[in-house]
């Protein structure tokens, strides 16, 4: 295991994001602290989507032949598919799939709400679990094979210009809520040996672990026709003829949870952006023998008043020492911590922690100022986090035009190394398993010469070793 790996798993337990002894391979459960997060996570999703998207919520259960009626699809998610094969002891005449995602469950029903050129477009989303019987080895949030939190997004279009727009939009929706949390982001065009069993073309977000393994964190499809000839999609246009729409769908998981933690985390625990930290402010109150109910009473009207300006702010008044305090909320990640004593407030300050920097300090408490003190260095913690793990990205990309040298930078130091590529499907398989590593996808158009194959190249890629 990886030194990441062990951090990772330890700190799961320690600031009890989840638990991971369910007694199923791949399934586990939410506590307290990190379903906070999980949710503070989708409200900011869910406000992004709302502003054009509905939301909407499909069974969990798909008949066989449904499921099965995409040939290519089907294909793709055969060997990850669990079956529902008996209600109580009778056998069932036909076999229900847990989803694995939900096209082959939406997309008969769009067939019988799509009429005319006047529905169109639709945009569905909708937040549930998924399963998928992972082979490779599973790890919590990262590879699960109950996928708990499934953002899938499906969209439904007149024209295939409306659909390739939407993947644009879809690609800005997601950079802006990653951004939101300053999780930091290649995004490419997946190769086509390896984009979504049954889309035209998929768009892929990766993020960079800090064992310098990338993590796929999102992915947004072009669907095109494929489903909709499937399914019968169809509608009438303003003329009267039947066309076949064309389709989009794009997708997030519990991995969104796994990048805040591992991109923002460090040997003290877990750094949360304020935007979802659980509590963005913990207030612990120093306190001695005397005056201790002074200190107390003067901390909770603190509380009150950054809590009456919407701050998600906690007053840990236990009976522990101080450092113990510190030390647990800084674990878990707190973004910043207000210490309060007598001398404090006979001075009228209080003293600042940051969880992102060293320093402590110290600031006037003035109650007219207050929350909007706090507010702006909430918002410098954000941008710092950002900045940081974007540097991090970017000192971690490299560019190569040997494929040993792509394989020295990946095996020394990881991270991701970009080379110019034909983009034909053997060359790029030999090159994945020459350097042991996989390609992420193509970025640009590019003139020169291929690094594996020396013919000429017809991209600019991506390749990193991936979780
Ligand atoms: N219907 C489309 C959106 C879809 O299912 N796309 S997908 O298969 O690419 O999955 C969407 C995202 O879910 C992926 O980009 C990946 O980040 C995440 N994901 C896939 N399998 C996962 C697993 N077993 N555990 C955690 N996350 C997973
Ligand atoms: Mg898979
Ligand atoms: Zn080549």
């Amino acid at each position: 295991m990886s030194k990441f790996s062990e951090w990772f798993h330890n700190i799961l337990i320690e600031a009890e994001i989840i638990d991971t002894r369910y007694p199923i391979k791949g399934m586990h459960v939410w506590l307290p602290q990190g379903f906070q997060i999980r949710k503070n996570a989708l409200k900011l999703l869910k406000s992004i989507l709302d502003e054009d998207h509905e939301e909407v919520l499909f069974p969990l259960l798909i008949p066989e032949d449904e499921l099965a009626k995409e040939a290519i699809h089907v294909k793709g998610f055969e060997e990850e598919v669990y079956w529902i094969t008996h209600g109580g002891l009778t056998p069932l005449g036909k076999k229900l799939a847990l989803r694995p995602t939900s096209e082959t469950a939406m997309y008969p029903m769009f067939a019988l709400w799509v009429r005319s050129h006047q529905d169109l477009p639709l945009r569905f989303y909708q937040v549930v679990n998924t399963f998928r019987y992972e082979t490779k080895h599973t790890r919590p949030l990262i590879r699960v094979r109950e996928i708990t939190t499934f953002k899938e997004a499906h969209t439904v279009h007149a024209t295939s210009q409306e659909a390739e727009e939407q993947v644009e939009r879809a690609v800005e929706i997601y950079s802006s809520f990653f951004d939101l949390m300053g999780i930091p982001y290649v995004v490419t065009r997946r190769p086509d040996w390896d984009k979504f069993p049954g889309a035209d073309y998929t768009m892929a977000f990766d993020t960079l672990l800090p064992d310098g393994k990338t993590l796929q964190i999102g992915t947004v499809h072009n669907l095109g026709q494929t489903f909709a000839q499937t399914f019968q999609i169809t509608y009438e246009t303003e003329d009267g003829q039947h066309e076949y729409v064309y389709q989009t769908c794009y997708g997030l998981s519990d991995r969104i949870i796994a990048s805040i933690i591992g991109v923002h985390g460090d040997e003290g625990g877990l750094s949360l952006p304020p935007a979802v930290a659980p509590y963005q402010v913990v207030i612990v109150p120093i306190i001695f023998k005397e005056g201790a109910q002074e200190v107390l009473d003067f901390c909770s009207q603190v509380k009150n008043q950054l809590s009456r300006a919407g701050i998600r702010v906690h007053l840990d008044s236990r009976d522990l020492r101080a450092g113990k305090k510190f030390y647990e909320w800084e674990m878990r990640g707190v973004p910043l911590r207000i210490e309060i004593g007598p001398r404090e407030i006979r001075e009228g300050k209080m003293v600042l922690k940051r969880r992102d920097t060293p320093d402590k300090e110290t600031v006037e408490c003035r109650e007219d100022e207050l929350a909007e003190l706090v507010e702006d260095r909430l918002g410098r913690i954000s941008s710092h986090l950002k900045e940081k793990a974007w540097n991090m990205l970017q000192e971690n990309m490299k560019e190569t035009d040997s494929p040993l040298e792509a394989r020295d930078i990946i095996q020394e130091d990881g991270g991701v190394v970009s080379f110019l590529w034909c983009g034909d499907e053997a060359c790029g398989k030999e090159l994945e398993e020459q350097v042991h590593v996989d390609i992420l996808g193509i970025q640009e158009d590019a003139d020169g010469t291929c690094v594996n194959c020396k013919q000429k190249a017809r991209y600019r890629a991506l390749l990193a070793r991936t979780y």
